[in-house]
């Protein structure tokens, strides 16, 4: 179905090949995790889409869900009958985004990994707060991902209004790019299209109601991974 698929799109870069000849894992295949469900997992590698299960040992030697593929792994895998395979080993990873889990286990829930760009998502009606823009940047920070900014619905206000919020939020984040935009209109996703690169790997943080997934329709084409809403 999805044949061809090039890894190098997909984030494969030379840091991960020195890894995979440095630790004999040219013998393996080599896929991404792009969907986990129990204890399963697609992979997508060049050979297509792999429904994968891990092997025994990896799962008995786990110390904690840390140790286990998630979603942006890169893992090595043998293939058998086309289309299956087993989950042998996890590449390192450069970032990793979890939550608290819910009860009290208290152990952390891996969200995603190796996303190297964290977009954050907030809109500009009358959900907007800016203290919890300031939470989504230090989950980016915690996790090791580069955040930027998208406030979306700018439709929904006034100009003067729209662009006196835009100004503030610049003017609090020197250091990020902040990206106004609105799915209705149309305005600002040229930008946007602008900033993502080919290769890397974005995560769309922010709550429910705000465009991520309207956001993701319109840029379809490009890299993108939905993990839903923290
Ligand atoms: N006016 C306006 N409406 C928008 C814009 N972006 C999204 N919407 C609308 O807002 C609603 C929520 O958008 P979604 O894309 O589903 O939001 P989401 O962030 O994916 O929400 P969850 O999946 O619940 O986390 C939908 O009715 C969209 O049509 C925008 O820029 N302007
Ligand atoms: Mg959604």
């Amino acid at each position: 179905m999805n044949n061809n698929i090039d890894i190098k799109q997909l984030g494969f870069n030379k840091q991960l090949e020195t890894y995979r000849s440095q630790h004999q894992l040219d013998r393996f295949n080599v896929g991404r995790v792009v969907k986990e469900h129990k204890d399963r997992f697609l992979v997508l590698a060049p050979e297509g889409e792999i429904e994968s299960e891990l092997l025994g040992n990896l799962r008995y030697t786990a110390q904690s869900r840390a140790d286990l593929p998630a979603v942006g792994d890169w893992v090595a895998i043998t293939l058998y009958d086309g289309n299956k395979g087993i989950i042998h080993q996890v590449y390192p990873r450069h970032s990793q985004l979890e939550r608290q889990a819910v009860g009290r286990s208290g152990e952390k829930q891996l969200i995603a990994t190796n996303v190297d760009y964290g977009i954050i998502v907030q809109s500009l009606n009358r959900d907007f707060n800016a203290n919890r823009i300031e939470r989504y940047l230090t989950l980016c920070h915690q996790a090791n991902i580069t955040p930027m900014v998208v406030l979306s619905k700018i439709d929904l206000l006034g100009r003067a209004e729209a662009d006196g919020m835009i100004q503030a939020v610049k003017d609090r984040l020197p250091q990020v790019t902040v990206l106004p935009l609105s799915n209705a209109s149309g305005e600002g996703m040229e930008l946007l299209r602008q900033e993502i690169q080919p290769g890397k790997t974005y995560c769309l943080l922010g709550s429910s109601g705000v465009g991520k997934s309207t956001l993701i329709n319109q840029l379809s084409g490009s890299q993108r991974m939905d993990t839903g809403a923290i």
